[in-house]
């Protein structure tokens, strides 16, 4: 391409000649409608608010197209060491605003709107939320590419651009019902597509290992192609790719049944290939073991390790010094693919040895683990493996073999040792473990949190961490102030502009904690308190609108938002909601602090115990609202459909941040920094990043209750049993048996019986009396204003560690060995 593109047409785009300087709103107005008539083919005076929406967003993307591309000049011009974020989710949440905010941009497009009759904040509301991702570990890859750009770090998130990505929920009579999510049906204004960047990626078919180095000769084969979003900095003059794959046929012609000339059966293969990127598997902390999973892993990787190389290629000559300008990044398990895909390509197509393409390797890949639940460990089948991809599961055989005879061997271990840390699991059925292999091949490994990294170090890796202690670390999670302050709390944003001197709070979050002087000033209490009404006004009249609910802004929110499992433990919440309940119903006339629980979250549709989860706190929801001798005392709001936005839109209205999982279970949490951020109080046990909050913020301003890690580890080595706990608590076993005997489901009256009692795995009895006597601590407080407010105050100014721009630094620091692009390097403003 390159070579055929004229000198003079080289040079047209190393100046900022189109966009910059800024556009005022006049600007923006004229371009708003220019797009809706040449690019869209709309008449504006058939406009609707969506087709406005498309018509703004394409007028924002080109305002940060010239920083797109000028950043990859500058990437390619000082040859900038890159890292790949691979990742099967990136919970993005909505683009619009955020684009609008991180480029200053945000008050030229509401005058722009104004002058054409139109709210920008409604037209905002248009925007589809795209959920390519579960939960914590997608929206933290989210959180990380905006710190990534923010702080000119070169970086490309690599991942899939599934067509349905989390299922949308419906409740009906208390049931989740999921429906598709239909994000592209109105169009993605915000990405790029790129017919021309397309991989071939291969399946199936057999191993020649007649030949050295043996070859594959794959069955199936389908195109990656790519979409690209712009991830622009906040305030900068640098904006990211993160590049998304979809399936394509290709015009492939090499495969077996077309040679035969059965044109439609071939057709037929690579027409369920298309399959590949349809739908996001929704399990969040679990594996499935599924043949289409797996070829989603694999589509993944493929992909994005040739383009990796082919960009690679573009600034050096040779393969060779692909460890000194490319760190991959492994987001958990599911990209491990990557491993053997790199090595399959150094040695099957760059005839690099086995061990100078495992030395680059070992120099190129770290790999995050977020999670030690043992559901979650990927383990594939060395079966289907060996159907879909023979060649790499000759080269992880490979890798095993070198591992133990040059690794384990020759420190003298014995057979059962080699036996635990094979990459190879032996049993009735032959399994890979995936992360075995991510260790085996990653410079670092780090968990999420401090807990979660040393029990990942003490426990699941503890034999790796006897080979490699070095290998092991930790880098705590971080969130985004930009997308969890600026866009989701405007009203918290002027807020500290005001009072920290202006806004270089939002790319150095360190700087709250000026707000420690202030903390006693009742002037700034009273102005927070405002802010934080204000946002309990909002979300009151978004749950009167959509749920015909009332609730009153005055009352204490009590929040609990995340996917519902087991082991956070919602289920304990609403053993907390029938015991005040019942307390309330006992003693009318005492002074009962009035409480809101607002719970939401998804629960995997396969997952009968979080969806009863579900039903159960919808059940109570109704039963206690409509019970009038509670009157407002208590209110249970359980809000559909879970997303991205809808945290923007509740966090900001918490008083009270619930992170009740069971100790050692929750790898670090990222709600519960948001929540803080934003000044809510944390009730919550010691359990992931809640452990260095609690630090941050000093005991007095968190109420931390429950059993520790080694209490939880003791309670299970002796046979832990939840009778002990109901049968010396009457409170709880009025409780346990009101909801097992069917008080909240009368018309089935054991629907609840197996939710009750069960094995308890995660030890809800054990912790339900601290945990009430915790909440009898929040409502004392609560009743202090002053008091309350002062310590809200206090957990926003100590948040600054938990900056997602402080993760990356780490990151960078620590494990990538990155520099950003420097000020010398910024092309200058014209
Ligand atoms: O990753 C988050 C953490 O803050 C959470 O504590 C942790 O639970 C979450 C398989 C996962 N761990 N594992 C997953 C997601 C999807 C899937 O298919 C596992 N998610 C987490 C960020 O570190």
């Amino acid at each position: 391409m390159a070579k055929t593109t004229p000198t003079a047409a080289k040079n047209l785009l190393t100046t900022y000649d189109y966009i910059n300087p800024k556009p005022d709103a006049e600007l923006v107005r004229k371009s708003i409608v220019y797009k809706l008539i040449f690019i869209l083919g709309i008449d504006p005076k058939d406009a609707t608010p969506a087709d406005w929406l498309n018509a703004a967003m394409f007028a924002a993307r080109d305002l940060s197209t010239e920083n797109f591309l000028s950043t990859r000049q500058i990437h390619e011009k000082f040859k900038k060491r890159t890292v790949y974020y691979l990742s099967m989710e990136f919970l993005m949440g909505r683009a619009f605003t955020n684009s609008l905010i991180n480029q200053d941009l945000y008050g030229a497009f509401e005058q722009a709107f104004k002058e054409l009759g139109l709210n920008l904040a409604d037209i905002s509301e248009q925007e589809a939320d795209p959920a390519l991702g579960n939960g914590g570990l997608g929206r933290l890859a989210a959180c990380f590419l905006d710190s990534l750009a923010t702080l000119r770090v070169p970086a490309v998130g690599y991942g899939i651009r599934y067509q349905y990505g989390m299922f949308k929920q419906e409740i009906v009579d208390g049931k989740q019902i999921e429906k598709p999510d239909l994000w592209l049906d109105n169009g993605m204004a915000w990405q790029f597509a790129r017919p021309a960047k397309r991989f071939p990626v291969s399946f199936g078919g057999t191993l020649d290992t007649s030949h050295y180095p043996p070859r594959w000769k794959p069955a199936e084969q389908i195109n990656a192609v790519a979409y690209d979003e712009i991830v622009p900095a906040f305030g900068g003059q640098i904006a990211n790719p993160l590049r998304l794959w979809t399936a394509h046929t290709g015009d492939l012609f090499n495969l077996a049944s077309f040679n035969e000339g059965d044109y439609f059966s071939s057709m037929e293969a690579q027409m369920k290939n298309e399959t590949i990127a349809n739908v996001l598997y929704p399990n969040d902390a679990t594996a499935v073991g599924r043949e289409l999973r797996l070829k989603q892993e694999y589509f993944l990787v493929s992909a994005s390790v040739q383009d990796i190389i082919a960009r690679h290629l573009c600034r050096y000559d040779s393969i060779h010094t692909l460890p000194e300008d490319v760190a991959i990044h492994l987001n958990d398990t599911h990209p491990v693919l990557a491993i053997p895909e790199l090595m399959r390509i150094l040695i099957d197509d760059y005839y690099l040895p086995f061990d100078q393409a495992w030395a680059m390797c070992q120099k190129i890949f770290s790999y995050t683990n977020h999670t030690l639940m043992s559901e979650a460990l990927e383990k594939w089948s060395v079966d289907m493996m060996a159907q879909l991809l023979p060649r790499h599961l000759d080269i992880i055989y490979k890798i095993n073999h070198h591992f133990i005879e040059n690794v384990v061997r020759p420190q003298g271990y014995d057979d059962d040792f080699i036996r635990r840390v094979s990459i190879i699991e032996e049993g009735e059925q032959r399994q890979v473990r995936m992360a075995w292999l991510a260790v085996i091949a990653s410079h670092k490994v780090n968990g999420v949190a401090k807990i979660h990294s040393d029990l990942m170090v003490s426990s699941l890796f503890a034999d790796f961490a006897a080979l490699f202690p070095e290998r092991f670390t930790n880098v705590t999670n971080g969130v985004t102030p930009r997308r969890w302050i600026a866009v989701a709390n405007p009203k918290l944003a002027r807020f500290l502009d005001k009072h920290l001197g202006g806004s270089g709070w939002l790319t150095d979050l360190n700087q709250l904690n000026q707000l420690n002087k202030l903390v006693d000033n009742k002037d700034i209490q009273n102005e927070f308190a405002n802010v934080k009404h204000a946002a309990k006004v909002r979300l009151a009249e978004y749950i009167q609108r959509e749920m015909n609910i009332t609730i009153n802004p005055n009352a204490l929110f009590d929040v609990q938002i995340k996917r519902i499992h087991a082991y956070k433990r919602q289920s304990m919440n609403v053993l907390h909601i029938v015991h005040r309940y019942n307390q309330i119903l006992n003693n009318p006339n005492a002074d009962w602090q009035p409480r809101v629980f607002i719970l939401a979250g998804k629960a995997a549709s396969s997952y009968n115990e979080a969806k009863q989860t579900i039903r159960l706190i919808n059940d109570i929801a109704y039963f206690i609202n409509h019970d009038e001798r509670v009157r407002d005392l208590i209110k249970v709001v359980f809000i559909p459909n879970y997303s991205v936005s809808l945290a923007e839109l509740i966090i900001p209205a918490a008083d009270l941040s619930e992170q009740i999982s069971l100790a050692g279970k929750e790898a670090s949490g990222t709600s519960n920094m948001k929540f803080a951020l934003n000044g809510a109080l944390t009730i919550g046990t010691l359990d992931g990043a809640n452990v260095e909050i609690l630090q941050h913020v000093g005991a007095e301003n968190i109420f931390i209750f429950g059993n520790t890690v080694e209490q939880v580890q003791t309670l299970y080595r002796n046979g832990y049993n939840p009778y002990d706990f109901i049968d010396n608590d009457p409170e709880l076993a009025q409780v346990v048996n009101q909801i097992a005997q069917g008080a909240f489901s009368p018309d089935e009256p054991h629907r609840y019986h197996k939710l009750m009692h069960n094995r308890d795995e995660f030890q809800r009895y054990a912790d339900f009396r601290s945990y009430v006597n915790a909440q009898a601590q929040v409502d004392k407080l609560y009743r202090q204003p002053e008091k309350w407010y002062r310590a809200a105050l206090v957990n926003m100014a100590n948040m600054g560690y938990f900056s997602s721009d402080r993760s990356i630094e780490d990151y960078c620091r620590e494990i990538w060995r990155i520099e950003p692009v420097s000020e010398q390097e910024l092309p200058r403003l014209a």
